[in-house]
């Protein structure tokens, strides 16, 4: 398998996945501005969406959408317990985090990454990414993981996501709950060893 790649965006996700799961892959890293991989290829070859990221099983099939990828890559191997089994219950509330951290906090950052963006409008949007926080930091108050007390896809998600706080004037400290979280998923050996390889560090 291939997974495309570019630091510090929402593909550290199924990379820290590809990695817990202990799955063989090639990273192959993609120039998001000029949608050329670092082999010399035309990304929008692989993912005519022009974005990150995207799975290349080695049948050629490219998959993308990082929530469908990463569960996709869980069901791979459902012993190690990344997602609950298809049909169950627990998939379903599985996917309604994956949801809410794709629309809520992955979309919700989005405008803020967008250097001309007036400032009011700036603000706006930081306000609604930081009820939705408040949110999170309720769900996390109580339990260790998204899912309870283990960890699973959609914590590299939202490991992934919150890690843009630090881009932002928006300090994960205001919610203890959070910080911790930060801090419990970053230690563990497939984020470090993900962080690593894209030449990244923690940055919370
Ligand atoms: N809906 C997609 C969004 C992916 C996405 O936002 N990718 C960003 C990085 S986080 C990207 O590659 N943007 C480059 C571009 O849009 O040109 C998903 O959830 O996988």
């Amino acid at each position: 398998m291939k997974l495309y790649y570019a630091p510090d965006t929402c593909s550290l996700s199924p990379h820290i996945v590809l990695r817990e799961l202990g799955l063989p892959f090639t990273l192959v890293r993609v120039n998001n501005q000029t949608k050329r991989t670092a082999d010399g290829g035309d990304f929008l070859a692989i993912n005519p969406k022009g974005y990150v990221a995207a799975l290349q099983r080695d049948d050629g099939q490219v998959l993308t959408e990082g929530p469908a990828i990463v569960q996709y890559l869980a069901d791979l191997k459902p012993e190690a317990g990344l997602a609950p089994p298809n049909g169950s219950w627990e998939r379903s509330r599985l996917q309604e985090w994956l949801n809410f951290i794709s629309t809520e906090i992955h979309g919700g950052f989005g405008p803020l990454f967008n250097r001309a963006l007036p400032q009011a409008a700036r603000e706006w949007w930081q306000a609604r990414l930081e009820k939705r926080l408040d949110y999170l930091a309720g769900a996390l108050d109580a339990q260790p993981y998204l899912a309870g007390s283990r960890f699973g896809v959609a914590d590299a998600y939202l490991y992934t996501v919150l890690r843009w706080a630090a881009f932002f004037d928006i300090s994960l400290t205001r919610w203890p709950a959070l910080a911790g979280y930060m801090s419990r998923v970053g230690e563990r050996a497939s984020v470090q060893a993900a962080l690593a390889a894209e030449g990244l560090t923690s940055g919370t």
